[in-house]
């Protein structure tokens, strides 16, 4: 399956997996790329030394292309910036933000530039800036959200921009990927499915609340502050609405969820920790390994995108 996406980074199949906090590390990262697809490490809020590093091992895995997204939040976001212009990335993702000062240092060393955007004028606003695609990523997604869906997201940001998109966001089979091609979408990024990959390092509990998670298991944390988090519901997620909903200062509710992400994913605190998930959760059923879960979407994918014009005759 041929794209301008698979054009653009060289890759075998347009499949890009997600930028995801503790999960996205070099194992994980490599073994997607390894697969065909396109596997990132998630610099998210580490120290640029650490993004280094995590690159390297992962160049000692495999010689494909590897990207890495930058979480513009980050304290390190700048640090982290200048590693992947000396490490020569050849792709970049951005989120939680407009990477937009960082875009003439990348572009011009060489690196593909991929925002991840929620909102069309954000999209138009990064093609006009040098960006090579955009991420358009909808509400269902895990993690840092937008408001707009990923089916009413995606073709509006298709007719706005003339840069190939990718979709996100509620993405974890052949279906998904089919209908985000239908939408117009050139490939689609993954983060969930992902997270329960046999290569992944996430903490078994995590993996196993989120094969046990059912369609409205998700609830939606922050909304109040603007910084708006999808993950699974929880003993903390309980505490942390209740707050919200009493009116609790930004203060009060970051006392909840400080280091939150990392007692989940690294220690399987599932409990009082932060498991970010999206919607598609529900879905998600077995543990398998990138290159099974890669090769079973792609089938699926092609025969029901083969079939499509013929079934509704
Ligand atoms: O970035 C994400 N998802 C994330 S980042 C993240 S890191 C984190 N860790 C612990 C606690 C809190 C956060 C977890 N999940 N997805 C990409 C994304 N970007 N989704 C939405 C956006 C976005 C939203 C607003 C991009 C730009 C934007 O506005 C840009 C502007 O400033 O105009």
């Amino acid at each position: 399956m041929k794209t301008r996406i698979t054009e653009l980074l060289q890759i075998e199949y347009p499949i890009i997996q997600g930028g995801m906090a503790w999960v996205a590390e070099h194992n994980l990262a490599a073994a997607v790329s390894q697969a065909g697809g396109l596997g990132i490490i998630g610099a998210a809020n580490a120290p640029a030394e650490w993004v280094r590093e995590e690159i390297h091992k992962a160049r000692a895995i495999t010689d494909k292309p590897i990207g890495v997204n930058v979480m513009l939040l980050s304290p390190y976001a700048d640090e982290v910036a200048r590693v992947l212009v000396e490490e020569k990335i050849p792709v970049i993702t951005t989120g939680a933000g407009n990477p937009g000062k960082y875009m003439e240092m990348w572009k011009s060393n060489g690196s593909k530039v991929i925002p991840v955007v929620a909102s069309v004028a954000l999209a138009r606003m990064m093609e006009k800036g040098g960006a090579d695609a955009v991420v358009a990523e909808g509400t269902e997604s895990g993690g840092h959200i937008g408001a707009a869906t990923t089916m009413t997201l995606v073709p509006q940001v298709v007719d706005a921009v003339n840069i190939p998109v990718i979709a996100a966001g509620g993405i974890g089979d052949g279906r998904g990927m089919a209908a985000a091609l239908m939408l117009g979408a050139e490939a689609v990024q993954l983060g969930t499915r992902f997270v329960v990959a046999k290569e992944s390092i996430c903490h078994q509990n995590y993996k196993d609340r989120v094969i046990k998670a059912k369609d409205i298991d998700s609830a939606v944390t922050g909304r109040s502050h603007g910084h708006p988090i999808r993950q699974l519901r929880n003993q903390m997620t309980k505490e942390y609405l209740k707050k919200e909903q009493e009116g609790a200062p930004f203060e009060e509710l970051e006392l909840l969820t400080v280091g939150a992400l990392r007692n989940a994913v690294v220690d399987g605190d599932v409990k009082n920790g932060t498991v970010m998930a999206g919607q598609i959760a529900g879905m998600i059923k077995k543990e398998q390994t990138c290159m099974e879960m890669i090769e079973e979407i792609m089938a699926e994918a092609k025969n029901l995108l083969q079939g499509a014009g013929a079934r509704y005759e």
